[in-house]
């Protein structure tokens, strides 16, 4: 077996057969169980204990009651949230629901968090990849975090002076979006890559005829959230990210074969990496280049587009080795990093010289040999790039411009491999996708935690995995394991004075009516509707008790008065699925049908004084 074989991964169709895979003693199949060579080869291990600190002493312990110095905001995968986590403690701090429905603060219960997921679509689940933080002049302005939806194709903001999820876009004519980021430096739009290829519009025509199937990049309104226009292209779209300049957009991509089977998908040596020429698009709309699909101005970047034909193209195309993965845009701007995923490489474009050629002898300023299925890459800062190894299980670290410098395909420009357990998907490290990184820490995403913790039944954790790497002239040292529910992908992190969170609602933020004691009493609104309004604080409600009939539809308004920070209360309501979290001057609202005659308890959720327990409502319903 030559090393080259070893990239087929398993896939059908490929040169690494079945013998092969089972004298690496592990079944043969796709990256899954390929990922059970590493054990065995790249990821050795160290008995299954954590690492301690060695060599430079680093130490990532947050004394008790000291604070992190960075938020880290990691999307939560197929459980639909994010989870906020403390750099470098790693502990968890908190979890923003965004996708999916929460019980503990009553998220997609009350009035208004249900009216947005429903208008967002009204599933239940999502499947959220990339979160990014808003940016002014190339940083952080913690203002915003977007994130997207691949299974529906949906693109949601995360308000971070609430940490709450404001506002959810069910974008028209896409059914994934993969690949999601800001565009630099001023966040003027929210870029989503449509990874699956489907009929445009998708309305029963022409399913069975994948020629006419297409992969969609969107521009969404960071403010007003609304899609302003798409771009099809040829091929699947995946990963993206921007300049630094607000020019170019540059997606990764596979299926140039436009297949709909992993053999067929791929077959051919190349894809194309696209390269989107944002200012370009806007003219292409503002000159009526487009056809109107469901209410989106859909432009043609296809090969074959006249749009693409003039002196300048609204997308380039450039051949890169087949199915790349991740695209990172460096730090100054100058590369885009494309991790070669089925290639040991990855292959950095000159976005400077992007704008003249889309010729690979041209754009394409080094290509060094990282190792196995790389798939994301980091920066320091400092001149170095951190390569994910998914198959090698290991972060590779390499400097960045040795590898201009190198021949195509050189180990050279690497400097360390740190084994991590076990294969990684994404990679971050501190502020990495800003204009100045801060070094440091580097988080490792890794898939597989297989021996690492204790045994919980057969699905197990992921493994993130907290490296040193200081300001890049010391080696990498693995510090911390952190198991992770499934499935964070990506993660991103924001020095603690970038953002600035409340800790008491102010009630101009929202529209809702505030509720004074006074104001606790029940109005009957029409012949079967009641508005029921009532305040909290500890340890009462502001009715003690409230009558409805039977078959009312109540609206219940509760206003928290507490003017304390971390006085929460609760609203639940026995046998009708009702609970929900009051924050210190915050409204919230419930509507529910009083179908069952009978006495029910209204108790608060949150323990919030020593009479807590008789914190207590009473619900009456009196029988039709
Ligand atoms: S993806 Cu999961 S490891 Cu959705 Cu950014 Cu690469
Ligand atoms: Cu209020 Cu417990």
């Amino acid at each position: 077996t030559t090393e080259d074989d070893d990239l087929s991964l398993g896939l059908p169709g490929l040169s690494l057969g079945r013998r092969d895979f089972m004298k690496a003693g592990v079944a043969a199949g796709a990256m899954g169980s390929v990922a059970g060579c590493s054990a065995l080869t790249g990821g050795g291990g160290s008995a299954g204990s954590q690492s301690t600190p060695s060599g430079s002493g680093a130490s990532h312990t947050v004394e008790p009651g000291e604070h992190d110095e960075y938020y880290g905001f990691w999307s939560g995968g197929h459980s639909g949230e994010l989870r906020v986590v403390g750099i470098p403690s790693m502990r968890e701090l908190t979890r923003i629901p965004v996708f999916n429905t929460d019980c503990a603060s009553g998220y997609g219960y009350t009035d208004g968090t249900q009216e947005m997921l429903e208008e967002g679509g009204g599933y239940s689940w999502g499947d959220n990849h990339h979160p990014n933080l808003s940016e002014t002049d190339g940083d952080y302005d913690g203002e915003y975090l977007y994130v997207n939806d691949k299974a529906n194709g949906r693109i949601a903001r995360v308000n971070l002076t609430y940490f709450e999820t404001d506002a959810i876009t069910d974008v028209p004519n896409m059914q994934a979006i993969h690949g999601c980021t800001v565009l630099s430096p001023d966040t003027k739009y929210v870029l989503g890559n449509g990874e699956f290829r489907v009929p445009l519009p998708n309305d029963g025509t022409d399913v069975k005829n994948p020629d006419n199937y297409t992969s969609l990049f969107v521009a969404v309104d960071p403010e007003s959230m609304e899609t302003q226009w798409q771009v099809k292209v040829d091929g699947n779209l995946d990963i993206v990210d921007t300049g630094k300049e607000g020019r170019w957009a540059i997606s990764s991509a596979y299926n140039s074969e436009e297949a709909t089977d992993i053999q067929g998908m791929t077959k051919d040596d190349r894809d194309n990496v696209k390269a989107f020429d944002i200012p370009a698009i806007e003219q292409a709309v503002e000159n009526g280049n487009y056809e109107e699909v469901n209410g989106i101005p859909v432009v043609d970047g296809t090969q074959d587009s006249p749009l693409n034909k003039g002196d300048r193209p609204i997308v380039k195309y450039i051949p890169t080795p087949k199915s790349p993965h991740c695209v990172e845009v460096g730090p100054n701007g100058d590369y885009a990093f494309i991790a070669g995923k089925l290639s040991p490489t990855v292959t950095m474009l000159d976005l400077d010289a992007l704008a003249d050629s889309s010729d690979p002898e041209e754009v394409v300023a080094g290509r060094p040999r990282v190792g196995l299925g790389p798939l994301h890459t980091t920066f320091d800062g400092n001149g170095h790039a951190y390569t994910s190894l998914f198959i090698d299980s290991q972060a590779v670290k390499w400097d960045i411009e040795a590898a201009v410098e190198a021949e195509e395909g050189s180990e050279d420009p690497i400097i360390e491999k740190q084994d991590v357990h076990y294969n990684p998907g994404h990679i971050q490290a501190l502020e990495a996708m800003t204009t100045d990184p801060d070094g440091e820490w580097l988080v490792s995403l890794n898939k597989l935690s297989k021996d690492r913790f204790l045994p919980v039944g057969p699905i197990m954790p992921d493994n993130d995995q907290l490296i040193h790497i200081g300001q890049g002239e010391e080696e990498m040292e693995l510090v911390a394991d952190h198991p992770a529910y499934p499935e964070p992908h990506d993660c991103v992190f924001a020095h603690k004075d970038k953002i600035d969170a409340k800790k008491v609602y102010d009630k101009d933020d929202y529209e809702e009516t505030y509720i004074t004691e006074e104001d606790s009493g029940v109005e009957r609104t029409g012949e079967s509707s009641v508005h029921v309004k009532m305040t909290t604080k500890r340890s009462e409600y502001g009715l003690p008790d409230f009558t409805v009939q039977e078959g009312d539809e109540v609206t219940l308004t509760t206003t928290n008065i507490e003017g304390v920070q971390d006085i929460i209360h609760g609203v639940a309501i026995p046998e009708h699925d009702i609970n929900y979290a009051v924050a210190p001057q915050d409204t919230r609202e419930v509507t529910f049908t009083a179908d069952d005659p009978g006495v029910y308890w209204i108790y608060c959720t949150f323990f919030c004084s020593a009479l807590h327990l008789e914190m207590r409502s009473r619900m009456i319903v009196e029988p039709a």
